[in-house]
């Protein structure tokens, strides 16, 4: 089961100069086959489909404690987009909407006009060319390496897809949210890569030059590094998961400090609040009846 804390994993900045298209392309980074979705649904459900956990319990651990952080990280880029979104309509302040103009009027010729259609200005479960998330980016196939070395690539892809979409925008809500998720990949990344030479004896790290394009490129990343996030593994359970310090163990390939394991999540930073968006009647066409009705259910509570 799961816990919910109601907090982003870190603080990202919500100033208000929208970029509607930049968003669109961050997308990929949440609903493409390498975004975030498919690193939680990749991870979940191998966990959930786990055979004989108990005979290899620290690479179960690894992937079922990763998954947990995974759907932190879709909602942390759900809020980047979001953020970017706000504002890209008139009447987002708590005024009303100017009944002789039409709001929405400046946003068709964006690049992914459902932004605002369809999800009322909010984030997408699909990629930067508007294709839904799909089940079968999950692969799953029962074999243990396997599935820990398509980790590997997938984790691998993402990086360079996140590095793309950073060469695309410097949209500040994009560019923290890069910053950090460049790091906690990057440590996923390295957790796949010491589970596949435990088991295999293959140096994964030379094969593929981990991380082939270093943090220090990415100056967003600097204050996590500096405060060892690279080299952290977060247990994301009260009581559970204690094995992935057996993965999770020596050095980082890149700075050769040593990793380690921290009981709890990251302190994490404030829930994303994106404010109402009368041009959008979100979340409603009359929202001051609904903060009405909100009030008098917590009066009588
Ligand atoms: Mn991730």
């Amino acid at each position: 089961m799961f816990l919910r804390i109601d907090k982003l994993q870190v603080e990202l900045p919500m100033p208000e100069e929208p970029d509607p298209n930049a968003a669109a392309a961050v997308q990929e980074l949440l609903g493409g086959r390498f975004g975030e979705m498919s690193t939680l649904m990749n991870y979940t459900y191998q966990s959930f489909n786990f055979r004989g956990r108990d005979k290899v319990k620290p690479y179960y651990d690894l992937i079922a404690n990763i998954a947990t952080e995974e759907l932190g990280h879709i909602e942390l880029v759900a809020a980047t987009i979001n953020g970017m979104l706000t504002g890209a309509t008139r009447g987002t302040e708590d005024g009303e909407v100017d009944p002789t103009s039409l709001p929405l009027s400046g946003l068709k010729d964006v690049r992914n006009t459902h932004h605002f259609i369809v999800n009322g200005g909010s984030a997408l479960v699909a990629n930067s060319m508007g294709q839904p998330w799909q089940g079968d980016y999950v692969f799953n196939s029962g074999d243990l390496i396997l599935d820990l070395l398509h980790n590997f690539f997938l984790e691998s892809g993402a990086r360079l897809h996140k590095i793309r979409v950073y060469e695309m925008t410097d949209h500040p809500i994009a560019r923290a949210m890069l910053g950090y998720l460049l790091v906690r990949g990057g440590v996923h990344q390295v957790a796949y890569a010491k589970a596949l030479e435990q088991l295999t004896g293959a140096e994964m790290t030379k094969m593929l030059n981990v991380p082939r394009i270093p943090n220090s490129k990415f100056p967003e990343t600097r204050q996590y590094e500096e405060a060892g996030s690279h080299r952290t593994l977060y247990r994301f359970s009260p009581e559970d998961f204690r094995d992935v310090d057996k993965v999770w163990k020596g050095v980082h390939p890149e700075d050769g400090q040593e990793v380690e394991v921290v009981d709890g999540p990251p302190e994490g930073g404030q829930a994303a609040d994106h404010p109402a968006d009368p041009s959008e009647y979100a979340p409603g066409y009359h929202p001051d009846e609904l903060a009405e009705i909100a009030q008098r259910m917590m009066r009588n509570s």
